[in-house]
């Protein structure tokens, strides 16, 4: 996720974390910065490391890295002082995200600006994949709209299907 993440970089961030655990991988999110208090709510937000204020810690989780996802951010520099480890880490770095013109820095990937969110594109991302069933109350609630909403939002057609996620209570 990008540095000083709002709730989309958050909430997509931990809704792939918590799908990734669920499959029974070694999942960590690390956030280049800290973070504000109106996102620690999120179940998972806990374990989110910050790479500036436990950089020993954020460091051994990524030397042992085989795949870095990068979501809600289109340019390894909006990683701050991530962003060198990130570039000279031996990991498959994958993009995930919905701002326009991203860098040519990752080996696989998908952007979509007509995506109103990361979080939008994980869940049709796991929805395609036939893995919904994994998307349960574990998930932050990756559509609560962010309280300052990126401009790509008003770029999203009308068309485009915006979901609403319910579970047995
Ligand atoms: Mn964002």
């Amino acid at each position: 996720m990008h540095q000083k993440p709002d709730a989309d970089a958050m909430g997509s961030s931990l809704a792939l974390f918590h799908y990734l655990q669920q499959k029974g991988h070694h999942a960590t999110v690390i956030s280049p910065t800290n973070y504000p208090d109106f996102l620690k709510w999120m179940p998972g937000c806990e374990t989110v490391i910050d790479f500036e204020s436990a950089n020993e810690k954020a460091l051994e989780a990524m030397k042992g890295a085989e795949l870095i996802f990068c979501l809600d951010f289109n340019n390894i520099d909006r990683t701050k002082n991530m962003a060198p480890v990130i570039e000279k880490s031996p990991a498959i770095r994958i993009l995930v995200d919905h701002h326009p013109e991203p860098k040519d820095q990752f080996e696989y990937g998908v952007s979509d600006n007509t995506a109103a969110a990361t979080a939008q594109m994980i869940y049709e991302m796991l929805y395609k994949l036939g893995e919904e069933k994994y998307i349960n109350r574990t998930w932050p609630n990756v559509f609560t709209p962010a309280p300052s909403p990126t401009p790509d939002l008003s770029v999203s057609p009308p068309h485009r299907p915006v979901y609403t996620v319910w579970w047995p209570i």
